[in-house]
């Protein structure tokens, strides 16, 4: 099953579950903006349908209706849809002034050039058009978090080390960028009541965001229920929460470590207290090996893909 890039008012209004002619007629008060094929009929693609999502607080009910399968019961379903985003692709290529580029040799390292180009300029408008075009790619918040996203934030990290992009770039690409992975959030079916949950946050000191946004992606996507504590909680107070809602996994993202010695100082109360039950998984690019072993915990991931590997067969026993 493939995602499609651009989708007919009657695969719209399927996954939404509504009328056709509901959709139609959103179509055309431009309340989803809608393009129109040769032959006159109404195109809506997907990065239009994440705005019309977002602005209309809406989800998908139906996410086979526009090729989006449930990732609980497949896993690989994406090799083929290079050919479907060929177009969206061809259409990026052509704003850029390069045309003809053979989108399916270039298409990561362009969309990732195109992404960075657009979020340092703060045009959100681009970069939802290049993160759906790489989800239509690819089908997967592992991908977006650890092919497009890192990759990306890692240049702007090293064009403001020397001096090449300002402090204010990187805090709106950050701000740019949650906002888009809530958009995406939309098109990922929600849980059942009785899927488990996951919870998680980063701690106090640290202050990053984007990582830990992309984690709750991974789980839900997995069919996790999430609750994320957000960035910069105390331990004590991830503790509270642990008790309270009793997750079956905690995910603790290390973006920060100020000083090693007094991380461990909070951390250790922190994971012998866990309750049987808990599975702490841990990452980030500030656990190092060293520290790591020196640490407690379930599981250590590199990766969005390996957690989300993790994910999906845990919520398989
Ligand atoms: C944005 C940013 C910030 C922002 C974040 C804002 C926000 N709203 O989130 C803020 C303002 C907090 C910030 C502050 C600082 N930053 Co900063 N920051 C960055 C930047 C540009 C991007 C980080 C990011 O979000 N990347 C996107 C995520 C998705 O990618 P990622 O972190 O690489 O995560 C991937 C994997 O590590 C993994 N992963 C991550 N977490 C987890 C968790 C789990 C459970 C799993 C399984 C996997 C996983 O999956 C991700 C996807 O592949 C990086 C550059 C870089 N190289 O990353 C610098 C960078 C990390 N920052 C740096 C520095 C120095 C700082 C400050 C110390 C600056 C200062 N002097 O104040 C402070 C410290 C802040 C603090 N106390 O928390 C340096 C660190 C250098 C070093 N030697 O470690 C970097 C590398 C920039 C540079 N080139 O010098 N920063």
């Amino acid at each position: 099953m493939n995602l499609e890039h651009n989708f007919s008012p009657k695969q719209v209004a399927q996954a939404l579950q509504v009328s056709e002619s509901s959709v139609k007629r959103w179509c055309d008060r431009g309340v989803i903006r809608t393009d129109r094929t040769y032959g006159g009929h109404r195109r809506i693609p997907l990065e239009h349908l994440m705005e019309f999502l977002e602005s209309t607080n809406r989800r998908i009910v139906d996410p086979s209706a526009i090729g989006l399968s449930d990732p609980r019961q497949d896993v690989s379903r994406l090799d083929d849809s290079r050919q479907i985003a060929r177009d969206a692709i061809e259409e990026l290529s052509l704003q850029a002034g390069r045309p003809g580029e053979d989108p399916s040799i270039a298409n990561a390292s362009f969309l990732q050039s195109q992404f960075e180009r657009a979020l340092l300029a703060g045009d959100e408008t681009q970069c939802r058009k290049v993160i759906s075009s790489w989800y239509a790619i690819h089908g997967n918040m592992a991908s977006v978090a650890d092919d497009l996203m890192a990759p990306t934030f890692r240049v702007i990290g090293q064009l403001w080390a020397c001096g090449r992009a300002d402090v204010y770039q990187e805090r709106r690409g950050c701000e740019i960028s949650i906002r888009l992975i809530h958009e995406l959030r939309r098109l990922i079916l929600d849980p059942g009541n009785d899927a488990p949950l996951a919870m998680g946050g980063t701690c106090e000191g640290d202050n990053y965001q984007v990582a830990n946004q992309l984690i709750e992606m991974i789980f839900r996507e997995a069919g996790w229920r999430t609750i994320s504590l957000g960035s910069g909680v105390p331990f004590s107070s991830m503790a509270s929460a642990i008790e309270k809602y009793r997750p079956k996994i905690f995910w603790l993202s290390v973006s920060h470590v100020e000083s090693e010695e007094s991380f461990l100082d909070r951390f250790e109360p922190f994971s012998q207290g866990l309750p049987q039950g808990t599975m702490l998984v841990v990452g980030g690019r500030s656990l190092s090996e060293s520290l790591r072993r020196r640490m407690q915990f379930s599981a250590h991931c590199d990766s969005m893909r390996q957690l989300s590997t993790l994910a999906r067969s845990l919520i398989a026993h």
